[in-house]
């Protein structure tokens, strides 16, 4: 075995976690190989082999890493992979479930361009480890001819407990940027006839459950009388995709600037897109359908406003009988939310959403407290946010918390072997927030490189945000509520009034360090989460409001 030598160098720093718990874990962070030793990465796992493997997106290549060393093996460049943008090339891959046992087999996925259109397909190839005549071979196609766009392709591809390839696609991006005359089709299902002639334009929008030949499952769902790869719908671009231990498939999905979502997939359900963001409650969100306007291409987009004769309909008028809230919403605000806040001095920090890019599990003691949580890995926040599930599995109970906190977009995790750290890829460039977690920031501190998160247990807790420097009252409220920060606290704290449905009902910016006066105007009496962001970590309470 040859190892390419991009970089060995191991770049290590304390990290201590950010986390408003009392029994907040602290973590040990390395830098794995040099910045920008990854291309643009898409898609991490480890491996059955002990390795790291990560897809580089726009090289069209697939590469291992031994997370020891750093040392590196390029193990396939696909010719056939197109790329523009940051949407498309080489997009997810997975292991055969039993690679390690006589099906040393790698599926992948990626976008290509045979003429004016760009599709997408799911190939295999068999692993060899030798490597003598390439360590990727004999690619078969599973299946061919996917729609795909310059924008939300998707691309998770895993593999369930019953032997199926799951994928997802995305809504290719209709209805807003450059593709805004384009109609969303995550609501469109697809026809016999199309079924028939093998004909996958309606499939956007969706996650497909696929044999391992690339044929379509005997028992796959029977949506609207038909049978085809379409297990769910309604999707706008899920990117993150994983079946627990307990047999759920869990999903993460990006929001369009509120509503960044987790489900809970069920074969045949609707999850909503483009009618329903986050859950079906009628606030902060409406659909416009633009490819529905008069004369659309003259049209100048600009996503807070419907123009003449465009489709308006509210979240309500959704009435399929086959439609499913989400697990979580992550982060939604209230009907009255003002996405350009004059006081919020930049309107993409503030807007909600965290752009999540994949999604992980955590499962076992190895972590005390983090038995049984989804993983959120964020672009634009640069931490990953931990949800406690219930022991069903299909219910969040307690606080969202946040890990991992530096100044990067992270794509994707992966828990090592041990049971007590992670692997997180990192994008090579673009925008997040920095250290006070208010700020946008294009200076990344980790640029294309792989970070691994180790659990520290030779120190005691070490919290940003401790206990002692929040006071809050009275409790229970009824008009205002008092919130009090210790003089260290800087001028870029802000604090989030959360409802039980996750929701962020209620946001202020800069609170100031001393006592700070939080109107609660005409709250629905109940229990709130009070969130107060400081320091790059954050604190909570439970506030009553009566
Ligand atoms: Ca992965
Ligand atoms: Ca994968
Ligand atoms: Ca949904
Ligand atoms: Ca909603």
């Amino acid at each position: 075995m040859t190892h390419t030598l991009f970089s060995s160098l191991l770049f290590i720093a304390i990290y201590m976690a950010a986390n408003g718990s009392a029994n907040a874990q602290s973590f040990v962070m390395t830098q794995i190989g040099a910045d920008r030793f990854l291309d643009d990465a898409s898609d991490l796992d480890y491996g059955p082999d002990d390795y790291l493997w990560v897809s580089e997106r726009d090289l069209g290549q697939l590469v291992r890493i031994d997370p020891e060393t750093g040392a590196r093996d390029n193990l396939i460049k696909i010719s056939a992979v197109y790329s523009e943008g940051r949407q498309t090339g080489l997009l997810g891959f997975t292991f055969h479930p039993d690679f390690a046992g006589g099906m040393p087999y790698v599926y992948l996925s990626y976008t290509f361009r045979p003429g004016a259109d760009l599709y997408q397909r799911i190939v295999r190839y068999t692993f060899d480890e030798d490597g003598t005549n390439g360590f990727l071979l004999d690619p078969l196609t599973l299946i061919d001819s996917l729609p795909a766009s310059n924008d939300h392709n998707s691309g998770r591809l895993i593999f369930g407990p019953d032997g199926k390839l799951f994928y997802t696609i995305g809504d290719q991006g209709g209805n807003q940027g450059r593709n805004y005359c384009n109609q969303i089709l995550s609501q469109v299902l697809p026809t016999q006839m199309e079924v028939d002639a093998r004909n996958w334009a309606h499939y956007p929008g969706k996650v497909l459950r696929i044999n391992t030949d690339g044929s379509i499952p005997d028992d796959n769902p029977v949506i609207n009388g038909v049978r085809s790869h379409v297990y769910s719908y309604g999707h706008r671009n899920a990117q993150g995709l994983l079946f627990g231990s307990n047999g759920l498939l869990y999903s993460s999905e990006h929001g369009p600037d509120t509503d960044d979502e987790l489900n809970v997939i069920s074969g045949g359900m609707n999850y909503g897109w483009p009618r329903v963001v986050g859950f079906q409650d009628d606030q902060a969100y409406d659909y416009c359908d633009w490819s529905t306007a008069t004369d659309c291409a003259t049209l100048t987009y600009d996503k807070f406003s419907c123009p003449d004769g465009a489709t308006f309909l509210e979240e309500n008028t959704l009435t399929d009988t086959n439609y499913r809230d989400p697990l979580f919403a992550m982060f939604a605000v209230a009907d009255d939310y003002d996405y350009n806040d004059p006081r919020c001095s930049d309107s993409w920090m503030c807007r909600p959403n965290v752009a999540p890019s994949s999604l992980g599990i955590y499962e076992g003691d190895g972590i005390p407290g983090w038995d049984n949580s989804l993983l959120v890995t964020s672009l634009k926040r640069g931490r990953v946010y931990r949800l406690q599930l219930d022991e069903s599995g299909a219910r969040i109970v307690g606080d969202t918390t946040q890990h991992f906190y530096t100044s990067n977009r992270y794509r994707d995790i992966a828990a090592g072997p041990d049971g007590k750290s992670f692997y997180i890829i990192t994008d090579p460039s673009g925008n997040t927030s920095d250290a006070s977690g208010v700020n946008r920031s294009s200076g990344l501190a980790n640029p294309g490189t792989i970070l691994k998160f180790s659990l520290d247990e030779s120190t005691s807790t070490n919290v940003v945000g401790a206990e002692t420097s929040l006071r809050v009252w009275p409790n229970p409220a009824t008009d205002e509520l008092y919130v009090e920060l210790d003089a260290a606290v800087t001028a870029s704290s802000r604090a989030e009034l959360i409802n039980v449905k996750g929701q962020v009902i209620s946001l202020r910016q800069n609170l100031a360090a001393g006592v700070n006066q939080l109107p609660l105007g005409s709250l629905p009496a109940g229990v709130y989460t009070l969130k107060v962001f400081v320091d790059g970590g954050f604190m909570v309470r439970r506030v009553v409001v009566r």
